[in-house]
């Protein structure tokens, strides 16, 4: 994979990476280590997101101030990061070469090299062990992948973590990352209204399936009473999923022309369950949007396939 990365960069002079929209730590922190990388070793670069309004705690991550909305290289290698499929990232890519790097179950294999490896914690993680042996990692790019790493896992616990994981972790933190300051970053710059969009959204928790089913929603209403945005609602999912009964977790997100929904499991297929919805994502963490706009029948709908596919023992 190494050598074929290799032979095709040699072919452009530029390269454009591209994160997914709604940005994460793992898109972001890939692409942002990339670029590093990649400007270093001389190529012209640039990367973009689509989204209004960037998650504004990781501003602390080396060029993030570089991000922008387009692409302005015609005839660049595209680079894009943490994407199962091309429509989460929005851009144009039609007759475009693409260097697919991703660690999602879902992924469609959509680039001319797909590097792509579901076993992995992060795409970061693919990342530097697609460039560690050919190209100079550097503090500001090591910071980046070890963000994007330690986010992905929720600080090393989610169930896909490994020794692997730790290894990759320990040979970043050899380049120079400084910890204090990547860890303050990350635990200390919540906004007020992430804590009141938390608060207000606990409240709808209802249980279900003997408590083995656990499902949130965040009305439009809410966003405007608590003044949060979807940027705000990071790890909700995860106290459902916290619960010593739940099997599988359900948080529904209203919006004026969709309800976007996310899905998380311990152990039970959620990714082909998203694939069914027209989303995709991890087995155990996955996600999509739906043009419906009634959020109990849709919940419904959930519940229905889920009991279709046996998701949940049976009582
Ligand atoms: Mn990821």
């Amino acid at each position: 994979m190494a050598e074929d990365f290799k032979a095709l960069l040699e072919k452009y002079d530029k390269v454009s990476i591209l994160t997914h929209t709604t940005a994460d730590a793992d898109t972001l922190g890939t692409g942002l280590g990339i670029y590093a990388v990649l400007k270093r070793f001389g190529k012209q670069v640039e990367i973009c997101n689509l989204d209004e309004k960037l998650p504004n705690h990781l501003d602390f991550l080396p060029h993030f101030a570089k991000i922008k909305n387009q692409i302005d290289f015609d005839n660049s290698l595209i680079i894009t990061c943490d994407a199962g499929s091309l429509d989460i990232l929005g851009f144009d890519l039609s007759l475009k070469k693409i260097v697919n790097i991703d660690h999602h179950k879902s992924n469609t294999d959509y680039g001319a090299l797909n590097i792509v490896n579901i076993t992995c914690a992060s795409a970061s993680m693919i990342a530097y062990d697609l460039l560690k042996n050919d190209f100079e990692i550097t503090k500001e790019s090591a910071t980046c992948f070890y963000v994007a790493l330690l986010t992905d896992t929720q600080n090393f616990i989610t169930l896909n973590v490994n020794q692997h994981v730790f290894t990759v972790a320990s040979e970043l933190i050899s380049f120079g990352v400084d910890l204090k300051m990547v860890n303050k970053n990350l635990t200390q710059r919540k906004s007020l209204s992430s804590f009141r969009v938390l608060s207000e959204t606990l409240d709808t928790l209802e249980l279900s399936v003997d408590a083995q089913l656990a499902s949130m929603m965040v009305t439009k209403e809410s966003f405007e009473r608590t003044g949060a945005d979807i940027r705000d609602l990071v790890g909700i999912i995860d106290q459902g999923m916290a619960l010593a009964t739940v099997k599988i977790a359900i948080l529904l997100i209203e919006f004026d022309d969709k309800i976007k929904v996310s899905l998380r499991s311990n152990g039970a297929n959620v990714s082909d369950l998203a694939i069914h919805f027209g989303g995709g994502g991890h087995l155990m963490a996955s996600g999509f949007s739906s043009r419906t706009t009634d959020l109990n029948k849709l919940l419904n709908e959930i519940k229905i396939e889920i009991q279709k596919r046996r998701l949940l023992n049976e009582l």
